[in-house]
């Protein structure tokens, strides 16, 4: 048997349905640092993968909360401290339905190798709930956000643990979650990230994880030899946080994003996306993109349930370079062979883990350059540790100066995957280049704290 398959075995057992997208997120990586096992007998005797897998403490907690209705409901949160060997643990909380601990233990997993990419002192956790956002009321939103932080405050902490957002939680959420930490602990200080500018937040947040993919796109595809993005067809999945910022640095670049989704349906534009609208639709309507047509009767509206069952509208469109920013597994083999077949020649991944393992497989066995999530969407938690220096010094940098910085540390994750990848004989694999790198910074790390 190989030392993969070994490894893989050790993990399987106890595996179940909710875990499903932690084993397959485990199995990336393990694949991926055979070699290193190979060189290196001290991560072997050091046990290092065994204590990378299991989280170092996981809370699960209830949230008891009344809507506008005065129905008392409840719901379950969660917080996943996974690996603090580089710096206090980090990573977004989640509100969607879907959400449980299977799902939490896979962001967070990731997360750890993410923050080690960025290069800054950063650990890895996740965290979230249950709690189905859509269609709740500002005030209701606000009593959920209250009520989970009367739990959550007890485990988080500046040098502990801070949490921000992802799906479900952006500026608002982070916004009463945090007046929910003053209040209870009297204390302000720098415990969550994403925050609103005029109580700490730092210009750029908002937009780091979408101009972060683009910017790593930008230096990948370079270093690749290949056309950049300028005059470009690009599409993007998902119109949230992470898809309207892609969409609006594309634009900046002069590239062509014709394309957006939600949980319901696609959009494609072949003129262009307007953003504009889009923002008004997503950020301040928060209605359906169905809603987009109206105003534009050229663009098309093809619903979720027009599409056969494991394939996406929004991959079978021509492009250059594809952008999938909602969520894990939304783009599969069917989805990777209709890119390609349509000359898509770049996948960048914003969302965490949109690609599944077949969909990987096709794209690096057709040589299509593919930025992995891990390395590609790192901007938004690497523009949150900077949060994280900036509320420490009670400053605030300028738009300019987070601008340049996010630049410059994708510029440099980019180059670092690629030489790692090279190094390890896998020249043009960034999956392997990224898990390898990062893995190696946290394992070192871990190995010289002792056991
Ligand atoms: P938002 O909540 O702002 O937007 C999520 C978007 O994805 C919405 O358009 C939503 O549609 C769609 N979506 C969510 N779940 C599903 C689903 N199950 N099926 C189809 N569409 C879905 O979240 P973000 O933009 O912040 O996050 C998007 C992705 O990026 C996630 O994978 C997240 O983990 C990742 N990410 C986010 C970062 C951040 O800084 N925010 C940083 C790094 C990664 P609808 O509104 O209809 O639900
Ligand atoms: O997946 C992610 O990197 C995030 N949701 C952002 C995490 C953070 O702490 O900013």
């Amino acid at each position: 048997m190989s030392i993969v398959e070994t490894e893989i075995k050790k993990f399987e057992n106890g595996n179940c349905a909710e875990n499903k997208v932690f084993y397959q997120a485990m199995e990336e990586v393990i694949r991926s640092i055979a070699p290193l096992f190979e060189s290196d007998d001290r991560y072997k005797r050091y046990a290092v993968l065994e204590r990378l897998v299991v989280p170092d403490r996981i809370f699960k907690f209830k949230v008891t909360w009344m809507d506008d209705e005065q129905n008392i409901q409840v719901n379950t949160g969660y917080r996943v401290q996974f690996n603090n060997a580089l710096g206090p643990y980090k990573g977004g909380l989640r509100f969607h339905p879907s959400v449980n601990e299977g799902i939490l233990k896979f962001l967070g997993f990731e997360q750890i190798l993410k923050n080690a990419l960025t290069g800054l002192p950063i650990g890895g956790a996740k965290g979230g709930s249950d709690f189905n956002p859509k269609g709740k009321s500002d005030f209701e939103i606000m009593k959920f956000c209250s009520a989970f932080m009367t739990e959550l405050h007890k485990y988080i902490g500046p040098r502990i643990d801070i949490p921000a957002g992802d799906i479900g939680v952006g500026a608002r959420e982070i916004g009463y979650l945090f007046g929910e930490y003053k209040k209870i602990t009297s204390t302000y200080e720098g415990v969550l990230t994403g925050k609103p500018f005029m109580f700490g937040g730092s210009l750029m947040r908002p937009e780091a994880t979408g101009y972060g993919t683009v910017y790593f796109t930008e230096t990948m595809l370079e270093m690749e030899g290949k056309e950049s993005l300028e005059g470009k067809i690009c599409t993007v999945s998902g119109a949230g946080n992470v898809a309207l910022h892609t969409i609006e640095k594309l634009q900046h670049l002069g590239a062509i994003p014709v394309t957006c989704t939600d949980s319901k349906g696609t959009i494609y534009d072949p003129r262009g996306v307007d953003l504009d609208l889009l923002k008004e639709l997503k950020l301040e309507k928060r209605v359906s993109l169905e809603e987009y047509i109206n105003s534009h009767q050229e663009a098309t509206y093809i619903p979720v349930s027009e599409y056969p069952e494991g394939a996406h509208a929004v991959w079978s469109i021509e492009c250059y370079a594809a952008f999938p920013c909602a969520t894990q597994n939304e783009l599969t083999e069917i989805d990777a062979q209709s890119l390609i077949a349509n000359g898509c020649i770049s996948v960048s991944e914003g969302a965490n883990m949109p690609s599944t393992p077949e969909a990987i497989d096709i794209f690096l066995n057709n040589k299509i350059c593919f930025a992995p999530a891990k390395a590609a969407n790192a901007g938004g938690v690497a523009v949150s540790e900077f949060e994280m220096a900036q509320n420490a010094a009670m400053s605030h940098w300028t738009f300019e100066e987070v601008d340049e910085r996010l630049k410059t540390t994708m510029q440099q994750i980019c180059k670092r995957v690629a030489l790692t990848a090279k190094d390890y004989g896998v020249e043009g694999n960034y999956v392997d280049g990224a898990n390898i790198a990062g893995f190696k910074r946290v394992a070192d790390a871990m190995i010289a704290e002792g056991i």
